[in-house]
């Protein structure tokens, strides 16, 4: 795993030089589509929730994502002139096969997202991103989720250009920021490991793009370092949840642009007094009350669009790995869990 989380810069910088021509096709496509459906299964779910909101974001464009599982729930709206996204680290979990094979009977178009060029995805997608990661070989994914974003995210800034909007102009200096990023949010989440490695539960904070790193976190503490996680929208967390944080919960709240403010500042102040050790994980310059109601401020690069979600995901791999150590766990193998779900 932690092998895999240091070839994330290089596997971007490939994607950025080389993925191009095959990006700017799928993007037509979708620009052109009625609606536009993403499925996916764990990771590769949050990967699509990430482009969900990047391309409402970036490409003022509404898409419906649905866990593969799902894909009955809606299978009567899908028809000729839909596009969906299908995601698939693999190119082999079967919910997410079925999800696509359904969607192209029903007339859709296919765009698959995979690190498998030869997979069953691969075969039933009119439009295959590759997304070059080489093999994953911890059944916990990681290298694979943050190339799945970025390939995304690369679409989203296609489509962007075609409705007349700018794109996400910060994109090529991700994968040089998340080279620095790592050697600088290792030490830091190894050193938050070794403080609450004890804590078996643990909530995930955050909206939009930081909701859909929420999870993934949530996802990554539960396999890897078999912390169970839950992970909600920030402004959710004071509709009921609240009620069971405290010492032992550490919170992680994710804090990446201005809007997220004011929902974080008002659950701070619920909290206060329940001991709950809270962690912004932010790119943003909070201010002194919001810094002395946490327990502690792990800053990432100010990036100023959804490429956010690339760096904090990969703080949350690191930290999961680090927990994982520290709990004696092996972060590869997690208990009861393959790499492909069939
Ligand atoms: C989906 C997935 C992974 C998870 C585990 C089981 O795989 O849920 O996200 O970490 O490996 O499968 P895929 O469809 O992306 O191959």
């Amino acid at each position: 795993m932690i092998k895999e989380i240091h070839e994330e810069p290089s596997i971007l910088k490939k994607l950025w030089e080389n993925l191009g021509g095959r990006v700017f096709q799928a993007a037509q496509r979708i620009y052109s589509s009625d609606k536009i459906y993403i499925v996916g299964s764990g990771s590769s779910y949050n990967a699509g929730l990430v482009f969900h909101y990047a391309l409402a974001h970036h490409a003022k464009r509404i898409s419906i994502p649905i866990t593969s599982g799902e894909y009955l729930y809606y299978s009567k709206t899908i028809s000729k002139g839909d596009v969906v996204i299908a995601i698939s680290q693999s190119g082999y979990t079967s919910d997410t096969l079925e999800a696509s094979r359904r969607a192209r009977d029903a007339g859709a178009s296919i765009v698959g997202v995979t690190n498998n060029p030869e997979s069953p995805l691969a075969r039933i997608s009119d439009y295959v991103i590759y997304i070059m990661a080489g093999k994953e070989e911890a059944v916990t994914a990681t290298k694979t989720f943050t190339a799945q974003i970025y390939a995304l995210l690369m679409i989203v800034s296609e489509v962007s250009k075609q409705e007349g909007g700018e794109g996400i102009e910060d994109l090529g200096v991700v994968p040089r920021t998340l080279l620095s990023s790592i050697s600088l949010l290792e030490p830091i989440s190894r050193r938050i490991a070794s403080d609450i490695y004890r804590y078996g539960s643990a909530f995930t904070l955050g909206e939009g793009v930081g909701y859909a790193i929420a999870r993934e976190a949530a996802l990554k503490l539960k396999e890897a370092a078999g912390v169970h996680a839950e992970a909600i929208q920030t402004s959710e967390a004071r509709h009921g949840p609240k009620t069971i944080m405290g010492k032992k919960t550490p919170i992680y709240c994710n804090v990446f642009f201005e809007e997220d403010l004011d929902h974080v500042a008002k659950l701070q102040k619920d909290l206060e007094g329940s001991g709950a050790p809270i962690y912004l994980v932010t790119s943003i310059d909070v201010d002194d009350n919001m810094r002395s109601r946490s327990f502690d401020v792990v800053s990432i690069p100010p990036l100023r669009s959804a490429s956010i979600s690339i760096i904090a995901a990969a703080f949350y791999q690191l930290l999961s790995y680090y927990i994982s150590i520290s709990r004696l766990l092996d972060p590869d193998m997690p208990r009861m869990l393959s790499k492909v779900v069939t």
